[in-house]
């Protein structure tokens, strides 16, 4: 009897130590979201999303996932923002320079005042959107913005100097395009993704962007000439639609307003590395050159710019926005993240 009643305890004791040692079973997720992005899956705004797809379910626990369609699957370039407002996505990442009048006061931090790289300029933005929470931003909720690194020509014929910019055909968009029209070059306005049918095609003879594009879209195997202009850079936004916002619980939210200003310094960080590991793949292994402008050359080409920011003064101050304020505190905002 004794016996029995012992092999019957031993039998319990490890019935209730196996249950107590399985794996929980995981609870399937609670909440699914939907991330559209128009760029290819190995391009800079989509590697941000990956990052923060990763940290906001790890953060929640599983509670949440996320659902990424890269390079235009979900939503396009042009049709972003009115996508996401309209809940065809949940969240989506947009360039503000595709659309630039309805971005302005975000904006003018592609007007040429010095922002040296992509950390920089992505705090920028982020205070300055911050500080003025622009009436184009109230109809969604704001979850990151970042900035690329500054700008530079990339091209298939050499740029030595003004002479050889003169009626260039090069794609850029909003700002940086406004920039390649004061030096007298020809800018062809489109959306990134479709540069590269447009440098196949001949139908441009190079582009104005930050210089990571030269390996994750291999532009470096036709673009043989790089000129360091290192001028403006192209402000970019992750928006979330109202509703699926207001759908999500506290702690969810908690989450992803913890991320935002972590997530806009990461991606600029994440841009300013990436440019030089582009650079030395594009001169070690396509034999890519360089060209910096002389010190004297370069002032000619700055002098061209100088009209451009009272351009845009004017323009926004007939908009109704305080528009010489925003410049003040862009200038304020750069020298303090320079630090
Ligand atoms: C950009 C857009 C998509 C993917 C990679 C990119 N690198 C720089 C940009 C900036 C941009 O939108 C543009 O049009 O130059």
């Amino acid at each position: 009897m004794r016996k029995l009643s012992l092999i019957i305890l031993g039998i319990i004791v490890l019935t209730l130590t196996t249950i107590a040692l399985a794996p929980t079973p995981t609870l399937a997720a609670e909440i699914k979201l939907s991330y559209a992005n128009f760029p290819p899956a190995p391009t800079f705004p989509c590697v941000q999303m990956e990052r923060w797809k990763k940290e906001v379910e790890s953060r929640t626990g599983g509670k949440v996932v996320v659902n990424t369609y890269p390079g235009g699957t979900l939503l396009g370039a042009k049709n972003m923002m009115d996508g996401v407002i309209a809940g065809q996505a949940d969240i989506g990442c947009l360039c503000m320079a595709y659309q630039p009048g309805r971005f302005i006061v975000t904006n003018a931090t592609s007007l040429p005042l010095g922002i040296p790289n992509a950390r920089v300029g992505s705090l920028v933005l982020w205070d300055l959107w911050y500080k003025y929470q622009p009436d184009e931003f109230k109809q969604v909720k704001v979850l990151a913005m970042f900035t690329t690194a500054p700008t530079n020509i990339m091209s298939k014929v050499p740029v030595r100097n003004l002479d050889d910019l003169q009626g260039l055909d090069l794609r850029a968009s909003g700002g940086a395009a406004q920039i390649l029209g004061a030096w007298g070059a020809n800018p062809v306005g489109m959306p990134m993704p479709q540069t590269v049918e447009a440098l196949q095609k001949g139908v441009v003879k190079g582009l104005y962007s930050s210089l990571e594009v030269m390996k994750d879209f291999k532009f470096a195997e036709t673009c043989k000439y790089v000129t360091l202009t290192d001028t403006v850079i192209y402000p970019f936004a992750v928006v979330m639609n109202r509703d699926s916002w207001k759908k999500l619980p506290k702690d969810v939210q908690k989450v992803m307003e913890d991320l935002r200003v972590e997530q806009s310094e990461w991606t600029g960080n994440y841009m300013d590395n990436h440019v030089k590991e582009a650079m030395d793949w594009s001169v070690k292994t396509q034999n890519v050159e360089v060209i910096r402008l002389s010190a004297q050359e370069d002032a000619k080409w700055d002098a061209k710019l100088a009209p451009l920011t009272d351009k845009w003064i004017s323009n926004a101050n007939s908009k109704g926005l305080p528009a010489e304020a925003i410049v003040k505190e862009m200038k304020m905002l750069i020298k303090k993240h320079s630090k």
